[in-house]
């Protein structure tokens, strides 16, 4: 794995909506391809794990307990500069300041219910990806 993948979930919200498709078809249509996908429903010590480095943050314990609520699909994507072309794709945090067109600005509702994750760096795209997948299942 090197600076072509990010790590990516789409969140309980969207999800539980039925958008995962839309979503995966948004991401497809943006050239990225998948090196591993699954569905997961994360304990709250699972999602507390995933989100540890936000630990102190205000918003920590009710992230946690959304993630937790309900499945979850996660995946590795591919494409050159993965990170910051998922980023641009996905839009800011808060899906009411999000570009229009982005993934979150059409299908997140809150700041917390954003409907994407996406990872902030390469170095944490290899380390969200090997907190959900092994070596052998990413492609
Ligand atoms: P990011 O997902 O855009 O990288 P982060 O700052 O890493 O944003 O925050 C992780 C996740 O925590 C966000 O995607 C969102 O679901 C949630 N979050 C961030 N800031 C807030 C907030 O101020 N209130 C509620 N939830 C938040
Ligand atoms: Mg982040």
């Amino acid at each position: 794995m090197s600076d072509d993948i990010t790590f990516s979930i789409i969140k309980p919200d969207a999800f539980s909506r039925g958008d995962a498709a839309r979503i995966l078809f948004r991401i497809a249509e943006a050239g990225f391809t998948i090196a591993a996908l699954k569905m997961i429903h994360m304990t709250r010590a699972q999602a507390e794990g995933f989100y540890a480095v936000h630990r102190e943050r205000p918003f920590f314990e009710g992230l946690v307990e959304f993630m937790s609520t309900g499945p979850v699909m996660v995946m590795v994507l591919r494409h050159p500069d993965a990170v910051e072309r998922f980023r641009s794709l996905i839009g800011t945090t808060d899906p009411a300041k999000a570009a229009p067109g982005t993934i979150r600005a059409e299908y997140g509702t809150t700041v917390q219910r954003n409907a994407v994750h996406g990872s902030d760096s390469a170095e944490n795209a290899f380390k969200e990806a090997s907190y959900f997948f092994s070596a052998i299942e990413i492609f």
